[in-house]
């Protein structure tokens, strides 16, 4: 009876997390459809014990499907994506292709799912909703609560972005490298142009014109949007740094009215997705191995900015799994209000 949904990049990192978590959230499809590219069509697969063969992604893959879940990278996206919506899909589609398109709703779930309402299986026409970039939903998740509750009008974020932001072909790097370095070869560096393991580096995306790189404006402009706040000001480094799966990322929030960290720390342990590590007797704070598999995002080092006046500041350090609640547990959070 439910909806027949089709993943696309079903053999990528995230595509993978999209069948784990579709799975651990029985969510109620009538069928599923097994897509990616020409390289990995014929492959087999198992899923919740039936067998599947991976199909090549083409134009036609969609017809009869009611969702499709997109994380194969901004050309495809931009090339099936709309096909698919044509035959009447309803795309999630992770990829930055879309994001900010006026009329293209850019969802977190538990921060605005006002922004696709109406869109609804059955709906009798197809469309298209955009994924946030993890690192967004991962600091949204927290500062959302936060912003409902005293207005940000300035945010400083700074992120420590794990290797599978870049592909799973990043993780193995990371690995790679780690064991050649402790062996004392020289590191393989294939996917990044520098030495990863034991090093950090700015993130790889490409520097823009005005000094940032696309990762810190992605940052910038998905907040206003998903806040719907184009004045709120934001600024962001991002970085690569050598862990595996879970972002970390310290935030500086400025708020309008006066917010102090004992009401900050209960609206956080209230908020939706997240979970509240802050033990400064045992100085245990967020971790990116403590958050990694899970769905929550975990928030701690909450503390009045002390370089702001009367508690209109504060500082947080928040970590999430960027391929689960970074990527496909939002999308498929998504897929749950279509229905
Ligand atoms: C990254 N957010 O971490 C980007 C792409 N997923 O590199």
């Amino acid at each position: 009876t439910g909806p027949s949904i089709a993943v696309v990049g079903v053999t990528g990192a995230v595509g993978q997390e999209f069948l784990s978590v579709l799975s651990d959230r029985d969510f109620p499809y009538r069928s599923i459809k097994m897509l990616a590219s020409k390289r990995s069509a014929g492959k087999q697969m198992t899923f919740e014990d039936r067998n599947y063969t991976v199909e090549e992604l083409t134009a036609d893959s969609f017809d009869g499907v009611d969702i499709a879940l997109f994380s194969a990278g901004g050309s495809i996206s931009k090339q099936f994506g709309p096909a698919a919506v044509e035959k009447g899909a309803i795309v999630v589609d992770n990829s930055s292709a879309f994001r900010m398109v006026d009329g293209v709703p850019l969802v977190i779930p538990e921060v605005n799912p006002h922004a696709m309402q109406g869109i609804k299986v059955g709906m009798g026409k197809g469309a298209l909703i955009a994924n946030p970039n993890c690192s967004t939903i991962i600091c949204l998740m927290a500062a959302t609560p936060l912003h409902q509750r005293a207005k940000v009008l300035r945010m400083v974020v700074s992120t420590y972005q794990a290797a599978s932001g870049a592909g799973a072909a990043a993780m193995e790097e990371l690995e790679l490298q780690t064991r050649e370095v402790l062996e004392g070869k020289p590191p393989t560096c294939n996917i990044f142009s520098q030495q990863y393991a034991f090093n950090l580096f700015s993130h790889n995306a490409p520097v823009l014109p005005n000094g940032y790189n696309e990762e810190e404006m992605k940052l910038v402009k998905e907040t206003r949007k998903i806040w719907s706040d184009l004045d709120v000001k934001i600024t962001a480094t991002c970085i690569r740094v050598p862990v595996m799966r879970a972002h970390a990322e310290s935030v500086n929030l400025q708020f309008e009215k006066p917010l102090d960290e004992d009401t900050a720390r209960e609206i956080l342990k209230n908020a939706p997705g997240v979970v509240v590590i802050d033990d400064r007797a045992s100085n245990h704070f967020p971790t990116p191995l403590e958050v990694s598999n899970k769905d929550d995002v975990a928030v701690g080092r909450i503390r009045q900015d002390l370089s702001q006046e009367g508690n209109h500041g504060l500082d947080i350090f928040v970590c999430g799994d960027q391929i689960r609640k970074g990527a496909a547990l939002n999308a498929v959070q998504i897929a749950e209000l279509l229905l």
